[in-house]
């Protein structure tokens, strides 16, 4: 087995862990049988399924921060609060689905449309959240980090609810290339991916390993000292939205094999990086083409090639290579100026070298 495969299996390992203690707290509740085996489903089917990416990171940033390998107890508590990600993530998801009437995800139906389900799945979603505070409660109630871990989750799901909001009300079924834009754009993104994708991890293992609001100085500048939090965010929300660039881009150029799913921003009128990039750029014909055809279904229909063939005309493949080079070097400059003060439990740039290694350049 990979040391990746075996990072994995000791993550899952966890879950089942918490899994069994949530339908437990249930039983002693003497909660029916079938609302238990109701939500065993639910969980099993949403929550352990995907890349698990977000969730582990959680566990890597622990280690880092620490310097060295972790005992079992803060082996547990660093993958406890991975699962409390992937919980979010998950009620997002499965909402998220409905909200966008989603056919798959993750290779399997969307919850919702499973035979039975239908409509109870909004209230599985608002289940799904609630083991999150549960855990919580049940693993971080004597900390002192107890409530900035709540309010850290309650902060990061109003933040994605607004970037939602945003993103459901710019792709109306009414395709109007106006309401878009970049700055919308990164904004859409910012709020609806970066910070739970990047920022929340990161900040769950900063307060799992004690470290605290107090200014620090940068490593190589002049500017005053600033809070660690607010030092991650201002790297990891960029790196945030260009994570989600490289998604915009790849729904267009990746193929499925790549990818592992068929591209659909262009056929569902999505305020992509894509067209945005595009629309900067195009003349008064390409610019027809686009308001005529984007937003149109079939998926590999004569709409969708047209677009597709507009893209091309813009370079917008070239256009992605120097933006993406661009932003990595911006990064890197603000990677290079995080303080590293040599203690066990500090903030250091190896938490974000390690997110940057793992994205740049990626095909999948
Ligand atoms: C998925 O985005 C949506 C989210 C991660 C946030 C949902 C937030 C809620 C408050 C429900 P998407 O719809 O663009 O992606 P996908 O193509 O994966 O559905
Ligand atoms: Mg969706
Ligand atoms: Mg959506
Ligand atoms: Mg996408």
């Amino acid at each position: 087995m990979t040391d990746k495969a075996a990072r994995r299996q000791r993550f899952e390992q966890v879950y089942h862990r918490i899994a069994d203690e949530l339908l437990d707290e249930l039983r002693k509740e003497n909660i029916p049988d079938d609302a238990i085996q109701w939500y065993r489903k639910s969980l099993d089917y949403n929550v352990p399924g995907g890349k698990l990416n977000r969730g582990m990171a959680v566990v890597d940033t622990v280690e880092i921060l620490k310097r060295r390998p972790l005992t079992e107890d803060e082996y547990l508590k660093s993958a406890v609060l991975g699962w409390c990600v992937e919980l979010l993530q998950s009620y997002f998801l499965v909402s998220d689905d409905i909200m966008d009437t989603s056919i798959t995800r993750r290779g399997q139906p969307c919850w919702y449309r499973n035979p039975g389900i239908g409509m109870i799945a909004i209230n599985d979603s608002f289940m799904i959240s609630s083991a999150i505070y549960r855990l919580i409660k049940s693993y971080f109630k004597k900390e002192a980090y107890y409530i900035d871990l709540v309010e850290l989750f309650q902060e990061t799901t109003w933040q994605t609810e607004i970037g939602q909001l945003i993103d459901l009300i710019t792709a109306p079924e009414e395709v109007n290339l106006d309401k878009f834009s970049l700055k919308k754009h990164s904004f859409i993104v910012i709020w609806k991916t970066a910070y739970y994708s990047f920022y929340l991890p990161v900040a769950c293992a900063m307060y799992m390993c004690g470290i605290t609001h107090t200014p620090i100085p940068f490593a190589n500048s002049s500017l005053p000292p600033k809070d660690p939090y607010e030092i991650a965010k201002s790297i990891l929300i960029p790196l945030g939205e260009y994570f989600q660039i490289q998604d915009d881009f790849l729904d267009f150029a990746g193929t499925p094999e790549q990818i592992g799913k068929i591209g659909t921003d262009i056929i569902d009128n999505k305020c992509s990086w894509c067209i945005n990039t595009a629309l900067l750029h195009a003349s008064p014909d390409q610019r027809k083409i686009l308001d005529e055809h984007y937003g149109k279904k079939p998926s590999g229909g004569d709409s969708e090639l047209k677009i597709k063939a507009v893209f091309e005309e813009l370079e917008i493949r070239e256009k992605y290579a120097a933006y993406e080079e661009k932003v990595v070097g911006l990064l890197r400059e603000r990677i290079a100026d995080v303080p590293e003060l040599g203690r066990e439990n500090t903030l250091r740039g190896e938490v974000f070298e390690s997110f940057l290694s793992k994205i740049y350049r990626r095909s999948k």
